[in-house]
């Protein structure tokens, strides 16, 4: 039966990955689109009439709702709180939804509202769903543990999106990893034994997205782009071979192991294939913890000369740093600061550990009795903790946020940068691979010298830009992309610990009004209504100021909060004239 379906990816919130402002320089409006919705589209029958609504650059409207049969929902636990406005919207409008993704897999037995969870690879699982959705009996949850082979994914709708919208095209080769780092929720989703596309079909997806008009960056999105070294030697053959045909329109990112600094071939074929970044997990310098945390592969070479090797060779190393594993010592932020500083990873995503639900780590702390709740998926700039850790909490919390500050203070962020250019400078770099200058390039440039040079952090950014055409011209591209990323990430670090710093303030405040209350209204105590209103005023007026003060972007993270606040203090004083009266 011809059915209307309206997928849709519910908005994830700003943060380190968001890109909010770095994307204005590039006039795009979000990073990526949602690979796995394309991918569900393309397991739908062709009769079916389909609308993609991404709610990371468009708001999803009622008509949109209204005019479908069906409403497909994906998301990653971060998404939660934008996933359950769009599932109410349905049920406003009456609409069936069927949800799948990272999200509804780790929680769907908490989840509300949902028709019909299609979980697991939609590979194995979409068809059932709707074999039984045709025969009436769709049922409430379907689910399949086995791990299809990828030759089953089809072709990704790109179809479906305006690829102008976005800074990158997401691409799958594997799924997988064969590691077993114990806080992954991967190799628990899609197992350890990686799974790969046959070079054939690889290409099929880079055509079809060169097919759609879009140039730039192509982003890999497999877990760990390594796990299976000789398949992935045998595709980097094949797309040296395609770029170098279409003279390198795309520059190309992943996501792997460090293992990969240890394979010459390996590292050089990346390079030929237009490779300009990788994201590595290097978690942590304490080789007591990468043990402890199983993520011996870390542990079969010195860290820091596996990372120096791949950026001699022109790769951008951006690393994955993680605080709040058992057995750490109070110098740990110090260490983790020194060694990303070293590295020269300018965009280091330094987190908090968490426990996502279904993995090693959870069970572990589960057993111990350590869990204190379910997290909300987002483990970097966010202060929450859903487990009791070692570390004292105050102090674990105390040094993340000061481990954040140092990390992207703009004298830092800028001295890292610098360090990676020399080292792009030192290596042999593959000269050969022509790097177009497109228009957009060139404005970007233009927004950036305008912007930057007049931002807080003018004097770095020159002073940067200034020594880096003192160490090689030609990069200064990709230096001035850098200071692009370093843009966003050392406003939005200073506006969430902002937002931290005021919402202490409030905390604090509000302790310190009820204890004067308490006081001056106890039985024996001689304060006047009046002078006791006048004191609490006095308390407010400072939180007032100091909101008034905050800039519109840390205004609207605490503005919820601020409001709460505000309320409150109307209550206690309301209360006050109540207990004089
Ligand atoms: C690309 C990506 C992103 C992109 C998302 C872009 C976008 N618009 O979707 C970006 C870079 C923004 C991102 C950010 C984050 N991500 Co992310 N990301 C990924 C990654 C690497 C690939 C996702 C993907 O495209 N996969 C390919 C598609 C084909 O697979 P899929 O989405 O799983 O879909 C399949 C099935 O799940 C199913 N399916 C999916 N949706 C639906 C819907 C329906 C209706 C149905 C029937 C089926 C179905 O069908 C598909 C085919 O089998 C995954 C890892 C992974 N291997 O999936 C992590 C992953 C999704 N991210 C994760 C996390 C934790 C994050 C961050 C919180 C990391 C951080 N600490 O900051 C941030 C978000 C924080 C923030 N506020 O910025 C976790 C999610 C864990 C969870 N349970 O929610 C994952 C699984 C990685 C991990 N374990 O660490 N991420
Ligand atoms: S290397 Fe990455 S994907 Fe593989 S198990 Fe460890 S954290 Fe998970």
């Amino acid at each position: 039966m011809k059915r209307r379906v309206l997928l849709v990816s519910p908005r994830i919130p700003t943060t380190y990955w968001s890109y909010k402002y770095a994307l204005p320089f590039v006039k795009r409006k979000a990073l990526l689109p949602p690979l796995g919705l394309l991918t569900v589209a393309a397991l739908l029958p062709e009769d079916y009439e389909l609308r993609l609504v991404d709610m990371n650059v468009a708001e999803l409207r009622r008509e949109e709702v209204e005019w479908a049969d069906m409403v497909f929902l994906s998301a990653m636990l971060v998404q939660q709180q934008s996933f359950d406005e769009a599932v109410a919207l349905c049920r406003e409008c009456g609409k069936p939804v069927v949800a799948g993704g990272p999200y509804p897999i780790s929680s769907f037995e908490k989840i509300e509202g949902v028709d019909h969870f299609v979980l697991d690879e939609a590979e194995l699982t979409l068809p059932v769903f709707l074999r039984d959705l045709e025969q009436g009996q769709a049922k409430h949850i379907y689910r399949d543990e086995r791990k299809p082979d990828l030759s089953l994914t089809p072709l990704p709708r790109f179809d479906l999106v305006d690829v102008t919208l976005y800074e990158s095209m997401p691409l799958q080769f594997s799924r997988g990893c064969p590691f077993d780092c114990e806080f992954c929720d991967i190799i628990e989703m899609f197992g350890r034994k990686p799974r790969t596309k046959s070079p054939e079909q690889f290409l099929r997806e880079v055509d079809h997205v060169y097919n759609t008009g879009f140039r730039g960056s192509l982003f890999i999105v497999d877990d760990n782009f390594v796990g299976n070294k000789h398949k992935v030697k045998q595709l980097l053959r094949s797309l040296v071979s395609w770029q170098r045909e279409h003279r390198y329109p795309f520059t190309v990112s992943t996501e792997a192991s460090i293992t990969l600094a240890q394979d010459e071939e390996l590292l050089d074929l990346m390079v030929s294939a237009g490779f300009t970044m990788v994201f590595i997990g290097i978690e942590t310098p304490d080789a007591k913890t990468l043990a402890m945390t199983h993520k011996t592969q870390n542990l079969r070479e010195d860290v820091l000369s596996s990372v120096v090797r791949i950026q001699k060779k022109g790769i951008e190393v951006s690393g994955g740093f993680i605080v709040g594993f058992d057995g750490e010592e109070e110098d740990i932020f110090e260490r983790q600061k020194t060694f990303i500083q070293k590295a020269g990873i300018p965009t280091a995503m330094v987190g908090l550990l968490i426990a996502l639900p279904n993995t090693q780590l959870y069970r572990r702390l589960k057993r111990e009795g350590r869990i204190l709740a379910e997290t909300r998926g987002n483990n970097t700039h966010d202060f929450e903790l859903n487990f009791v850790p070692q570390m004292p909490r105050g102090k674990l919390l105390g040094g993340y946020k000061w481990l954040l500050a140092q990390v992207f203070s703009p004298h830092n962020y800028f001295q890292r940068s610098l360090t990676l250019i020399r080292r792009f400078a030192k290596g042999k770099r593959d000269r050969s691979i022509p790097r177009s200058i497109r228009l957009r390039d060139i404005l970007a440039l233009l927004r950036s010298l305008f912007r930057q040079s007049f931002s807080f952090y003018g004097y770095h950014y020159l002073r940067y830009l200034i020594q880096v055409l003192r160490v090689d011209t030609t990069l200064f591209a990709r230096a001035v992309t850098l200071a692009v990323r370093g843009h966003h990430h050392i406003r939005i670090t200073r506006e969430i610990l902002k937002a931290d710093a005021f919402t202490s303030m409030i905390h604090e405040t509000l302790a310190a009004l009820r204890r004067e209350v308490e006081v001056a209204t106890s039985a024996r105590s001689k304060v006047r209504r009046e002078e006791l209103e006048a004191r609490i005023h006095a308390f407010l007026r400072p939180v007032r100021r100091a909101y008034r003060g905050l800039s519109r972007g840390v205004q609207r993270i605490v503005g919820e909060a601020f409001f709460d606040f505000e309320r409150r203090c109307q209550l206690l004083l309301q209360g006050t004239s109540l207990s004089y009266s």
